[in-house]
């Protein structure tokens, strides 16, 4: 589900609604300041994001059928995926980007973003294309990355034992 293309959402529906909320607990729980339906097993084109994080959960978004109408300069920042575990690194973005998509009771919003929420935005909006942040990355990181995967497979990080 990962690697595909997310369906559009026909319609905000009751069920839609709660997915939304589920997601925004989970990605709470998991310590994130984004998610996207694709990683919860859900293949529609539906993400949450909240910058104030988990502790203070005072800037929650919703977007239904995202979309980067507008994108302009470059930022480099490091990220992380809550479906990539102990794994960060630098990645190349836009700077600034214009996002159309609907708010959950279907109306149009536009979002004018910079910095982080730029960076969260387009993270997230990948993962409905179904492209990770380690698709984007160099060979030579990527192919240290694989390794790395290899590695842990025989001998798994600490967070990832059942010690
Ligand atoms: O979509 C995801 O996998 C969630 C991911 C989104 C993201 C992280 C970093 C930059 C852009 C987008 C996360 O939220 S991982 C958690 C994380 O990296 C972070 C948490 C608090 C503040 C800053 C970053
Ligand atoms: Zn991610």
């Amino acid at each position: 589900i990962l690697a595909r293309k997310a369906e559009k959402v026909p319609a905000v529906t009751p069920e839609i609604r709660e997915l939304a909320a589920g997601m925004a607990e989970t990605m709470y729980a998991n310590q994130g300041i984004g998610l996207a339906a694709p990683q919860v097993g859900a293949s529609i084109r539906l993400i949450v994001i909240d910058l104030s994080g988990p502790d203070k959960r005072e800037a929650l978004m919703t977007l239904v059928n995202p979309v980067i109408t507008a994108a302009s300069g470059e930022q480099e920042d490091e990220e992380g995926c809550l479906s990539v575990r102990n794994y960060r690194t630098v990645v190349k973005r836009a700077a600034n980007v214009t996002v159309e998509a609907l708010d959950l009771d279907g109306r149009p919003l536009v979002i004018e973003a910079d910095e982080l929420l730029a960076v969260c935005l387009q993270h997230e909006i990948d993962h409905l294309e179904g492209v990770l942040f380690i698709d984007r990355i160099s060979r030579l990181k990527r192919a240290m990355y694989d390794k790395r995967v290899k590695r842990w497979n025989t001998t798994p990080p600490p967070d990832q034992t059942n010690s």
